[in-house]
């Protein structure tokens, strides 16, 4: 068989076999088999080949590798269109006059589920995930996903899939009606195996052509305008704000109301405007990026060492924490603690975590049992001297840490890796106490540690290169979105927290009132505004850290005694029934307070300030030219590798809202030369606090933007 034409040297992404009357056409595209232009023209040259060649009855689909089809090539989105369109191949598939059947294995997804759809019958072997994650890009299926999803499975099944995105194993699909039959196997030549054997059997039968645009899915209208109805609503509570999520719900509404082909030009019509709303460019930044961070120099240079046995010193909410994102990860647990009471404690924290999944009918009573046959406890630091990996997770004060590595240091072995989780202690400072500070590094959790994706690698000035691919492969392991840091004070993520909360402050004392403020900081997307955020944390936390900085803070900076105020009166927020909210029926009921009110007035009046207005914009305008200033600072310091690393680090860890992409992509969306005239506009009443950063200036007078520098690091 001829072979589609491809670039000089470089091998066809599709492979044309003949077996008996039945062509085999295997797309060969790593990593994931993504619907490049070259694959589509392969694809579309092999059905017009194998439509037209007689002594062809049928037609395999599969796909090489680890994968069938990961989805539509991402990066093409943003770019000119080439052809084939997707849509114009799925329909050429479906319009195929010889029966046509998707062999199935890994990832099945997006613009790959769509072109299995487009065939006339579908198998899957065990390890198949099928899905429809373009809402989490911002998109829809654009390639017919949304009209013939719901005519093969029903609207409520369909509009489940394309809403949340979630990949469906094999048995799910085959009980939906995606796949007519579930085969042995996990590997794509077990699944070519098995399509060619399917395939003949339904040569055998004389089985039809079977087009799903001609699926009875919709037949019950009640149900599916029921179901239209629920999605509707749904979509108005969790998707607030988003675009596409709202277009899938039309697509799939006109798919039952209109004739297939117009459907599908609807399809295309809504796949286009969310193709060009900002979100698709925040969203797929997003998906890049969270693969991006976990590139850094040394995992290109070194080899990570080995991570078997895991070491908690600290039996605390952190260290229980990360004892349970360990045991999570199936790996075995030894807890430290100085004494037996002490020991108790950090055990009960652990085994109250899985008590709670067990009470959820979450995990079973056996499954927690054995997952905690695999957490030792121990009071003898002895007992971490087979430990490949120990993290200190200790009370946060540099002479308790430096004790416990001194003892970290009497008892590991030669080359285990010691981390601290400190948040903002001198982690080079911890490395210099002991005789092997090569080996020592930081992982920062953020609480609660088995929860939150984050973890910020902190790199000290000492530490072996192997020391810091431990702690990515680690991070891999716990299934942690990993963001390697410089050492400084609040690391990537804390370091911003503290400017923008700054920032924050200046508004309140300024004029706006905390509430004003929340509330334009959710209207831009955030689930909760940072006096939400101090109330939950408890302000005792950020007291200790400003009572820990006055000795070092500039006496030339801005100062506001708001916060302190409240902390005197032991308004420490939900853990006191009250901070900068009350909280009259617990957590839940935060309500404005009248005395906090009352007390900013006398604040500000004790400062001399005639309090002014602000609207919602001017609060999100100087709360994100705070963070993103300090942002490009870190970058610039080589704090953070890439402009990348910092939005990952906020989109994981401070709850920036992922369809903006990370404060530094938002910079971008917005145009640096804006950001910089806000900052310098807001520098005329603070030149200190709003003292441009020099990357930004250099970046707004080059013409580029942060996504320019994204590949270096
Ligand atoms: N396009 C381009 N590159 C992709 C890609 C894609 N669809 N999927 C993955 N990659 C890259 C990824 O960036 C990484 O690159 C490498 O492949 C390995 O990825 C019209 C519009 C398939 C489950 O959303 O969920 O179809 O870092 O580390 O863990 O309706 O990749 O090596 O340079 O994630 O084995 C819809 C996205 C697209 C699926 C494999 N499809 N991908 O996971 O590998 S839109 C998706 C994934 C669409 C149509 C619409 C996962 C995976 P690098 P990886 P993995």
């Amino acid at each position: 068989m001829s072979k589609p034409s491809t670039a000089a040297g470089e091998t066809p992404p599709v492979h044309l076999a003949r077996e008996g009357a039945i062509l085999v056409v295997t797309i060969d595209n790593p990593p994931v088999n993504a619907l490049g232009v070259a694959v589509r023209r392969g694809l579309m040259s092999a059905i017009e080949e194998g439509e037209a060649d007689a002594g062809v009855a049928a037609i395999l689909v599969t796909g090489a590798g680890r994968n069938f089809i990961g989805g539509a090539d991402i990066r093409e989105f943003g770019k000119p269109p080439q052809s084939p369109l997707l849509t114009e191949l799925c329909n050429r598939i479906e319009a195929c006059s010889k029966p046509v059947l998707a062999a199935l294995h890994g990832a099945a997804l997006g613009g790959g589920l769509e072109v299995a759809l487009a065939a006339h019958y579908r198998v899957a072997l065990g390890n198949a995930r099928l899905g429809l994650p373009e809402v989490q890009l911002g998109l829809l299926p654009g390639a017919g996903g949304t009209q013939r999803t719901p005519r093969l499975i029903g609207a409520q099944a369909a509009l489940d899939m394309m809403l949340t995105g979630r990949h469906l194993g094999a048995k799910e699909a085959l009980s939906l009606g995606l796949v007519d039959q579930l085969v042995e196997g996990d590997s794509a030549d077990h699944a070519r195996a098995a399509g060619l054997r399917e395939l003949q059997a339904l040569l055998d039968k004389h089985a039809p052509v079977r087009r799903s645009r001609d699926g009875k899915g919709l037949a019950d209208t009640a149900a599916t305008q029921a179901a239209i109805a629920a999605a509707r609503a749904e979509a108005g509570k969790k998707s607030r704000g988003l675009f596409s999520p709202h277009k899938i719900i039309d697509a799939v509404e006109a798919a039952t109301t209109l004739p297939f082909e117009e459907g599908l030009a609807l399809e295309r019509q809504f796949f286009l405007q969310c193709l060009d709303s900002p979100q698709r460019a925040g969203l797929i930044h997003a998906f890049f990026a969270e693969r991006e961070v976990q590139k850094a120099p040394e995992t290109r240079n070194a080899q990570p060492r080995r991570i078997e046995q895991i070491g908690v010193v600290g039996g605390g909410t952190m260290g229980a924490g990360i004892a349970v994102a360990v045991l999570d990860a199936g790996l075995p647990v030894t807890m430290i603690e100085r004494d037996d009471e002490a020991l108790a404690r950090g055990r009960g924290h652990v085994e109250k975590t899985y008590d709670a999944q067990v009470a959820k009918g979450r995990l079973t009573q056996e499954a927690r049992d054995a997952v905690l046959a695999r957490l030792h406890g121990s009071t003898r630091y002895e007992d971490l001297s087979a430990a490949d990996v120990v993290i200190e997770a200790v009370f946060e004060d540099l002479n308790v840490k430096q004790a416990v590595f001194a003892e970290l240091d009497r008892v590991c072995k030669p080359g285990a890796v010691l981390a601290t989780n400190t948040s903002y202690l001198d982690i080079d400072a911890i490395a210099a106490s002991i005789s092997r500070p090569a080996d020592v590094i930081g992982l920062h959790f953020f609480s609660p540690a088995n929860v939150m994706k984050l973890l910020e690698i902190v790199v000290p000035r000492q530490v072996a290169s192997e020391v810091v691919a431990t702690a990515f492969e680690l991070a891999k392991r716990l299934r942690k979105v990993p963001v390697r840091a410089g050492v400084c004070d609040g690391f990537i993520g804390n370091r911003i927290l503290a400017v923008y909360r700054q920032a924050a402050d200046y508004l309140m004392e300024d004029g706006a009132s905390p509430y004003e403020i929340d509330a334009a900081v959710r209207d831009f997307g955030f689930a909760m505004g940072p006096y939400q955020v101090v109330d939950l944390a408890g302000g005792d936390i950020g007291w200790a850290t400003r009572k820990r900085r006055a000795a070092t803070r500039d006496p030339r900076a801005r100062y506001v005694h708001i916060a302190d105020r409240l902390c005197e009166r032991g308004w420490f927020g939900q853990k006191s029934g009250r901070g900068f909210y009350r909280y009259p029926d617990g957590p839940r009921s935060g309500a404005p307070d009248p005395e906090v009110l009352a007390l900013i007035d006398e604040e500000r009046a004790r400062a001399g300030i005639t309090p002014r207005s602000f609207s919602k914009e001017d609060i999100q305008r100087r709360y994100l030219a705070a963070m993103i200033n300090e942002g490009a600072n870190v970058v610039h310091q080589r704090i953070a590798l890439r402009p990348l690393d910092v939005d990952v680090t906020f989109l994981y860890g401070y709850g920036f809202p992922r369809h903006r992409g990370g404060p530094m992509k938002y910079a971008d969306m917005v145009g640096l030369p804006n950001v910089l005239a806000d900052i310098r506009a807001f520098a005329a009443e603070d030149p200190l606090f709003w003292t441009p950063s020099p990357l930004l200036v250099e970046l707004v007078e080059r013409g580029a933007n942060f996504e320019s520098l994204n590949q270096a690091g």
